[in-house]
């Protein structure tokens, strides 16, 4: 089991003002998170997040925003989390954080059925447990916090790849896990509206694939989609791990520009690819800000200021007040699209 617990410093407050201003430079997530030292201390409460693994910069990210929300409540917050994102590889943190009394958890789920049971045992040991990113079934936690509808996600993805490949050709997915939350209801999405939506008439989903959130998994199966589908106009990849490791398969072979690749990336690990153009726009949100509302939802609930259910309203600092939606839901906000216009606006 790999622990990790990183520090909170006025850097990481520093880095959240920017991280929050969003189109601000100076978060610096350049690091995996893996250096030691103290947790934030002196609050009354302890927050546990469990990213579904570590060594991703979009979860490295995240955690500094919920650091730093952290350290603006008074609350200690530590990271934790397994190297492959599994469902198995959770459950045992999850198991500690029961055992330990924590007063909250948050996490991005890699499976939304198979952590329920040792979710259970820590609700039932008073944890409370908030989602961010990648859900569980809503009955396994107290609170979902959202980074865009799955619909708005969908959407920007089908018209990003629409735009690139002029309406007409195949395309295929390159996604994470098998079973995440997230991603999937995101390809059932673009699915039914590619099913559904007249403008779509002339694109085929020709293969959805997996890497994993695995960088050479998502490379190798890359080059296998190019190799198994000659027609290949486009690929759209949901997940920030995915869209980098094809961008650099793409970068470095005969289908730069030719074959259009668009989905969810970062722009730090983006920039290069959109630079040099083999990748013309993606879309996002803030990882950062996601995990400062999630830290907010956790300890607003942990304090007892709100129990979760739908029209509770609670503060998230600098981010605005928040309100729960129905089936415990807390909506960050919109997916933005990066291009070679803006992307040197951003540090994440
Ligand atoms: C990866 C993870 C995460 C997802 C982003 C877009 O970092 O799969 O869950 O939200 O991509």
């Amino acid at each position: 089991m790999k622990f990790q617990k990183r520090r909170t410093t006025a850097l990481a407050a520093l880095a959240l003002t920017a991280t929050f201003a969003f189109a601000g430079c100076g978060s610096d997530d350049g690091g995996n998170g893996g250096s030691s030292g103290s947790g934030s201390e002196g609050g009354d409460l302890s927050i546990t997040m469990l990213p579904k693994n570590l060594g991703n910069p979009y979860f490295d990210t995240s955690t500094d925003g919920a650091e730093a929300a952290a350290e603006e409540i008074g609350a200690e917050l530590e990271e934790v989390g397994p190297e492959t994102a599994s469902p198995d590889a959770q459950v045992s943190y999850i198991n500690t954080v029961a055992q330990q009394g924590q007063d909250a958890l948050i996490l991005s789920a890699n499976d939304p059925e198979a952590l329920c049971d040792a979710l259970e045992e820590a609700r039932s040991a008073d944890v409370k447990i908030v989602t961010f990113d990648a859900d569980t079934n809503p009955e396994c936690r107290d609170l979902f916090v959202n980074q865009a509808t799955a619909e708005g996600i969908a959407a920007k993805q089908l018209e990003l790849i629409s735009e690139q490949i002029g309406g007409e050709g195949e395309i295929a997915i390159l996604s994470a896990a098998a079973n995440a939350t997230n991603q999937n209801a995101w390809i059932e999405m673009m699915e039914t509206e590619l099913a559904e939506n007249p403008d779509y008439a002339n694109i085929e989903l020709v293969d959805t694939v997996y890497g994993d959130d695995d960088d050479q998994k998502s490379f190798d199966q890359t080059e296998a989609l190019l190799q198994n589908h000659p027609d290949l106009k486009g690929i759209i990849s949901p997940t920030t791990v995915g869209i980098a490791a094809a961008a650099r398969y793409l970068s470095d072979s005969e289908y730069k520009g030719k074959v259009a690749l668009t989905g969810l990336g970062t722009p730090n690990q983006m920039r290069e690819y959109v630079e040099n153009g083999t990748v013309e726009a993606f879309a996002l949100w803030n990882p950062g800000d996601l995990g400062a509302l999630a830290t907010y939802a956790a300890a607003a609930l942990a304090n007892g200021d709100i129990s979760g259910e739908e029209g509770d309203t609670f503060e998230a600092g600098d981010l605005g007040e928040f309100e729960v939606d129905a089936d415990g839901v807390v909506l960050l906000g919109e997916p933005f699209t990066f291009n070679a216009d803006n992307i040197g606006d951003f540090d994440f």
